[in-house]
């Protein structure tokens, strides 16, 4: 495909020759980019739609990335980003678009586990990553979509969508409203306890699906985290459950029949071992409020995709109309699964955790 000129205005190593478009996210454009100096580049316009602030939101994840690059010394422990040509950390161009670029790592990510191993290095990666930035300095970070994880305000803002139902939507969407609301205390559950101050505030990434883990092509190792657009203080129980819910769910979020998706108990341990073993720091109520993670993480995804359903798929890119239908009833059979394993998740976690303290 055509190489943007937006390419050519960072600084980077030879001139740019090829250009395709990269990875499976649902927010912002993004572009791989190769020189003619055997250079590769991962180009991004960011969605300002989601990112209202996008420099902001870019010098928060250029804050991280250069702080676990200068703390591990390891120059694949996060992307770098290229500075444009004048000096900036991204681009805006005519259109008003803001862009911005990465070196490009070699590896892999995966939009489902292949094996038990590939999930438990994705928890290393996440609990590293939570570990390493416990001496960030917070006050630093911008938040860069406000009640991001703030599950009730979540359900505010689908009660909003129900009430406008601005496309008429919502009576192809009854019994998902319905599900939807009747697990809406639930769904507050840990919102309540980092109110109560009963969890500590994290730095956390908040988008810690395991296709944002990058694998080692050769050792097939996790070697860092991606996409830290939504790196903000946070509670350790989201990274975790939004992991369990993309990871060890049994199929992808967006498949069209409902019953083929369930929590795999197997994989939720294989990670629950990993996240413990590398987020050494977490506090007893943090491990016992992880199995709410996974399940209010899936709840919240499942009630954004209804409420962007409603609203007329103005957040999340959709490739056919009923995208966000398709993807919200599939999370929510995620839901009733886990409720259904609520006992067994719990006695893993207890079990798992023993072995750890
Ligand atoms: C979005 O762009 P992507 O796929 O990494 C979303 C996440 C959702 C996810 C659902 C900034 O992430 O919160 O969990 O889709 N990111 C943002 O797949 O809203
Ligand atoms: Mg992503």
């Amino acid at each position: 495909m055509q190489i943007p000129v937006q390419a050519l205005q960072f600084q980077i190593a030879g001139k740019p020759v090829l250009c395709k478009q990269w990875g499976s996210g649902h927010i912002n454009y993004t572009l791989r980019i190769e020189t003619d100096a055997g250079k590769r580049y991962i180009l991004q316009r960011i969605n300002q739609f989601v990112f209202k602030d996008p420099v902001a939101m870019v010098e928060n994840a250029n804050g991280v990335a250069s702080f676990l690059l200068n703390k591990t010394g390891n120059p694949k422990a996060s992307v770098r980003f290229l500075p444009t040509l004048t000096g900036d950390i991204c681009l805006k161009d005519d259109q008003g678009e803001y862009w911005r670029l990465y070196e490009y790592i070699e590896g892999f990510c995966l939009d489902a586990p292949e094996c038990l191993e590939d999930f438990y290095e994705s928890a290393i990666a996440f609990g590293n990553f939570q570990n390493a930035l416990s001496d960030y300095p917070v006050e630093t970070l911008y938040e860069t979509i406000p009640n991001f994880h703030n599950t009730p305000d979540r359900f505010r803002q689908l009660k909003d969508a129900i009430a406008a139902d601005p496309k008429r939507r919502a009576v192809r969407a009854r019994p998902e409203i319905e599900f939807a609301l009747s697990q809406e205390v639930l769904g507050g559950t840990l919102q309540r306890m980092l109110e109560k101050g009963q969890l500590p505030l994290r730095v956390t990434h908040n988008d810690t699906k395991l296709n944002n883990v990058l694998l080692d092509p050769e050792t097939r190792k996790s070697l860092c985290v991606l996409d830290l657009d939504t790196v903000m203080p946070g509670l350790s129980a989201f990274d975790f459950g939004d992991s369990i819910r993309f990871g060890a769910a049994t199929t992808a979020e967006d498949d069209p029949e409902p019953e083929n998706m369930m929590l795999d108990l197997e994989r939720f341990a294989a990670y629950t071992r990993g996240y413990l073993t590398a987020a050494k720091a977490l506090t007893d109520a943090e491990v016992q409020a992880l199995s709410y993670g996974a399940i209010i993480m899936s709840l919240e995804v499942g009630i954004r995709f209804l409420t962007d359903y409603l609203n007329g798929d103005v957040y999340f890119r959709t490739a056919y109309p009923e995208h966000n239908l398709v993807r919200c009833r599939t999370q929510l059979a995620l839901v009733a699964d886990m409720l259904k394993k609520w006992d067994e998740m719990n006695d893993i976690v207890n079990r798992i955790a023993k072995e750890f303290r």
